[in-house]
């Protein structure tokens, strides 16, 4: 077997971006692959380590992204590896639930501890973070024997039936594809930047008129689950106001209801906890995990009060594929590079370094309306300079000159202005600083 040593952790652009390699896969893609599925970057990768891709045509590019959040112990991590090649040869599938194996157990103890509180826990495992979603609802109804889900604006939570209804936005995620899965109702989030009463009292006015929707409209009694990101990922990285998450567990516990976190983009070290609800010590009766767990493989997780998990009748949860073997193997990699290598601290250490370098570009362009945003979850928001009116032009621009210079950085938001930065965790700080310079060249642009 051959090894491949590992890309050096440097930008280099050695074509136009994308090349002329990239350019004719491209072109292939679109007579092979559906046209529905979307394209964010026209740049065909080769291979990746760490934070650094190639790209076909040999350009090594700063990876701003981790495939979406995915990547947090960096793209092929070493132990990630090992236990993917090692899984392969000893067996590659059997179905859970026709006939147990070792590391599905070990993931979901390494779920039941690593997620916060103190109680008996239980978990179940998957495919997608949509999957995830969907078990957890059905977990929650079965338990509460009630039917009503609460989410919110700017909510994204999968591209499933089910999920599609949680997500807030339109297009492009339900246009055309409905009808919509029932008793699903939406209350308003505060996003403070955009928040039309007084900031002071943010906290305070959105829970009263939560309450109130929740009371008048619904009837809490009949509100199974409150459904929330804790940082609002595809929505534009939108952090509560302080106080508002506890307030909505409390909320939760009071009426019976079942108080769901979605960390599937914020979860895993990323904001510098290993669950984003730790900030304010909110300790969920459902965790939803996904992306960081698998270490790049498709896995992802419900964890949940072991009485909430256990009320569904046997067989009543399932899946062909959930908790595959080698994705579990590649979690237990992934979960092992998170404790051993520190990732939780180098999550802050990146929030630092990324959020002083941001801030210094928003004290330059005033097109910058906000830095905002936890450890390696930061993310700017973009306005048409002395106003708040959404500055999509601008973000299009700034990302086009980045691609086109080595970095690839997502974007985000209900009103598509936000630039979001998802960072593997192991990304060096040269890197990070090298990313930065190339941002601050690409608003000189605009
Ligand atoms: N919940 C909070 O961020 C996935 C979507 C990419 P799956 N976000 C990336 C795209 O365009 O489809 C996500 C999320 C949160 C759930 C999901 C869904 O996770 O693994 O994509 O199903």
């Amino acid at each position: 077997m051959t090894t491949l040593t590992n890309l050096e952790q440097v930008r280099r652009v050695v074509t136009a971006i994308p090349g002329p390699k990239s350019n004719a896969l491209i072109q292939r893609r679109a007579e092979a692959v559906s046209g529905g599925l979307g394209l964010t970057f026209p740049v065909a990768i080769e291979r990746a380590s760490d934070a650094i891709l190639l790209d076909v045509d040999g350009n090594q590019i700063i990876d701003m992204g981790s495939g979406i959040g995915v990547t947090n112990v960096g793209n092929s991590a070493s132990r990630v590896v090992a236990n993917v090649i090692e899984q392969v040869q000893i067996f590659t599938h059997t179905c859970f639930t026709v006939n147990p194996y070792l590391n599905y157990i070990e993931v979901c103890e390494a779920l039941n501890r690593l997620t916060p509180g103190t109680h008996k826990k239980k978990s179940m495992l998957v495919n997608s973070g949509a999957e995830a979603v969907e078990n957890a609802v059905k977990i929650a109804r079965h338990y509460t024997k009630r039917q009503a889900i609460v989410v919110f604006e700017h909510a994204y939570h999968g591209r499933t039936n089910l999920t599609m209804a949680l997500n807030a936005k339109n297009m492009p995620y339900k246009e055309g594809f409905g009808p919509f899965a029932p008793e699903i109702y939406r209350m308003p989030m505060p996003y403070e930047f955009r928040w039309i009463g007084p900031k002071e009292t943010i906290t305070a006015d959105a829970m009263e008129m939560i309450t109130h929707k929740i009371e008048k409209e619904i009837g809490a009694h009949n509100v199974a689950a409150i459904l929330i990101e804790p940082i609002q990922g595809e929505g534009g990285f939108i952090v509560p106001p302080k106080g508002f998450l506890p307030a909505l567990a409390q909320y939760s516990r009071e009426h019976g209801i079942i108080f769901m976190a979605d960390e599937v983009q914020s979860g895993f070290a990323r904001t510098g906890h290993m669950f984003a609800v730790e900030e304010e010590g909110v300790v969920p009766d459902i965790l939803i995990t996904a992306k960081g767990i698998g270490g790049g493989l498709p896995l992802a997780g419900v964890t949940g009060r072991a009485e909430i998990m256990d009320s569904v009748h046997i067989s009543g949860l399932g899946g062909t594929f959930g908790g595959n073997p080698i994705a579990c193997a590649a979690a237990l990699g992934a979960i092992a590079t998170i404790e051993e290598d520190g990732l939780i601290e180098r999550a802050r250490h990146i929030g630092q370094v990324l959020g002083d370098g941001l801030r210094a570009l928003a004290a330059k362009y005033p097109v910058i309306g906000e830095v905002r945003g936890r450890g390696a979850m930061q993310a700017i928001e973009l306005i048409v300079p002395g106003s708040i009116e959404p500055n999509s032009a601008a973000m299009s621009q700034v990302l086009k000159y980045c691609t086109a210079n080595g970095v690839f950085i997502l974007s985000a938001g209900t009103y598509n202005n936000v630039i979001r930065f998802l960072p593997p965790l192991v990304i060096t700080d040269e890197l990070l600083v090298d990313a930065l310079k190339v941002l601050d060249e690409a608003f000189a642009t605009l």
